[in-house]
């Protein structure tokens, strides 16, 4: 390893900064991460090698504020970086400037890369104001290690994903552009509006809350491809207003009202993107103004049954399961079990954790219940489908087996992704004839509360059984069960975050009133 790392001294790492890896790549201010962005590209290079594959870096900081950002790399398939190789990004990130050769050359061997494998790294960005010179920085750590890269410029998340997975299976996955993926998903949404019944007609209209951010950008580009069924109507497309200020599908679900600057009339169906358009919820209002939401669960539930039916009608026997989180609501469970008899699982906060646990069926559905989530088809799954569309069957399972694949088609399986789940949705929707309001009437949700608590470290906090109870401190766990006993069909847990320093704490109960008061306790005894 040289001594010298070309453009190492002008991306300088501020004295005593510590950073770290966390759920979803590093977040901070968006000041604080020149540096990072630089030995990002580094790793890039050296992950690349390895994999011998296509190694993808974007720049975002998601659904925070406009002042933050963050890089997280996208391994071969699309998926999120291999958890064994994040304590080396954050040991790159955190060495002084002259540890910087030893620490990269730590890497190498410990992990035999040859240095002498070509690597290609894809760098896409979101629109925040810091992301263009970050994403030079990471730029600068590609051509120091003397690599390829392509510069894909404003991308959704989501699409670098998908370009990324297209790129390393010689595109097979689809042809790995925006053009590409607008192609594919298009294709797919009006393949499937096709086989609406003749009795259902007419146009859908969808007011999008964009979060100012990348996916109103992306989604404008796209409608030109979507059969004029879909109408949609761009609200905080970022002309003016702050990313993710007051808006976005983060603003919306933990505050659980409209975003601003939308004009939500009764009944009309409404979607909000987060920062990066890899999260979607869904929401409206009725007449007497009480706002309803349809979180990641609601989508679950949603998407679930619809591919159930098909699989019936198109007579296979594939196992289908659901994975969430912790905070997934516990209405949703319940229906998903006893209503639906579709087994559910329960994964770790943070996509890395749902998409492995999915991965372990012919389909897996998986969504957090911030609108994060996407469905992943096994290749047994989607070979057995091929294989009925090209046997002499009945119209009606031909029918449905098509169906199952032009929803493949249009879903994003390297990650979640709001544009494809906003098509996924609307499509379905479409094809039962369902209103936002029937759609919310499948389930109703049991009343819930979060909050965040600062405390003196988080770390002191330790959860087992997919964060839904504390081992450590002692004591905690006891009181919680306790807490919980005093209400009607109540649950609660808490956990650190791994994305900020505070403790989050999680209630639902049978009213608001005791959500509230449930949480309120918990968060007491978190002290
Ligand atoms: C990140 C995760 C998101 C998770 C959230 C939890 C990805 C791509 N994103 O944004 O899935 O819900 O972190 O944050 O994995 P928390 O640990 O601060 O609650
Ligand atoms: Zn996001």
């Amino acid at each position: 390893m040289a001594a010298d790392l070309k453009f190492s001294s002008q991306h300088p790492k501020p004295a005593s900064l510590s950073v770290q890896y966390g759920t979803a790549g590093f977040r901070t201010v968006a000041a604080h991460l020149d540096h990072v962005m630089y030995r990002m590209g580094l790793l890039a290079v050296l992950r690349s090698k390895k994999t011998k594959s296509v190694i993808g870096v974007m720049v975002t900081a998601s659904h925070n504020p406009e002042e933050d950002n963050g890089v997280k790399l996208v391994d071969p398939m699309g998926e999120m970086l291999a958890q064994a190789w994040e304590v080396y990004a954050t040991n790159l990130a955190n060495a002084e400037e002259q540890e910087l050769p030893a620490v990269l050359a730590d890497i190498i061997r410990q992990e035999a890369i040859e240095m002498d494998q070509e690597a290609h790294v894809a760098i896409g960005r979101d629109t925040r104001p810091s992301s263009e010179n970050l994403s030079c920085s990471v730029i600068d750590g590609v051509i120091a290690l003397e690599s390829k890269y392509h510069d894909y410029g404003l991308v959704t998340t989501p699409q670098l994903h998908f370009i990324i997975c297209c790129r390393n299976t010689d595109g097979r996955y689809g042809e790995p552009t925006i053009q590409g993926y607008y192609r594919k998903l298009a294709t797919a949404f009006n393949n499937l509006i096709d086989q609406a019944p003749g009795s259902i007609g007419g146009c859908i209209c969808l007011n999008v809350d964009g979060a100012n951010g990348i996916g109103a950008l992306k989604l404008k580009e796209m409608e030109q491809h979507l059969k004029p069924v879909l109408s949609v109507k761009l609200y905080n497309e970022g002309f003016s207003g702050k990313l993710n200020c007051q808006c976005g599908a983060d603003y919306v679900k933990v505050q659980q009202k409209p975003p601003q600057g939308i004009d939500l009339k009764p009944a009309e169906r409404c979607c909000s993107f987060d920062g990066d358009a890899d999260r979607i919820v869904y929401f409206y209002k009725e007449n007497d103004g009480t706002f309803h939401l349809l979180d990641g669960d609601k989508i679950a539930t949603l998407i679930s049954t619809f591919i159930k039916e098909l699989l019936v009608k198109a007579g296979l026997d594939l196992k289908m399961a659901v994975v969430q989180t912790a905070y997934a609501n516990g209405s949703s469970t319940r229906y998903l079990e006893d209503i639906m008899k579709v087994p559910v699982y329960c994964a770790k906060t943070g996509v890395k954790h749902l998409h492995h646990k999915a991965q372990e069926f012919d389909i897996g559905v998986y969504f957090e219940a911030n609108g994060h989530g996407t469905v992943l088809f096994s290749k047994a799954a989607e070979e057995q489908i091929k294989q009925l569309l090209g046997e002499e069957t009945s119209d009606d399972k031909r029918k449905a087996a098509r169906m199952l694949e032009s929803t493949i088609d249009l879903i994003n399986q390297t990650v979640g992704d709001a544009i494809s789940d906003m098509l996924v949705i609307e499509a379905i929707l479409y094809l039962k004839g369902l209103t936002v309001q029937k759609w919310d009437e499948i389930y109703t949700d049991l009343p819930n509360r979060q909050f965040k608590v600062t405390v003196a470290d988080r770390r002191v906090i330790e959860t087992t059984d997919a964060e839904r109870r504390t081992v450590k401190p002692p004591g905690l766990q006891e009181k919680i069960d306790e807490l919980v006993k005093k209400y009607n069909m109540s649950r609660a847990f808490v956990r650190p975050s791994g994305t900020e320093d505070v403790v989050r704490v999680y209630a639902e109960s049978d009213t608001q009133e005791n959500a509230d008061a449930l949480a309120h306790e918990v968060s007491l005894a978190v002290f």
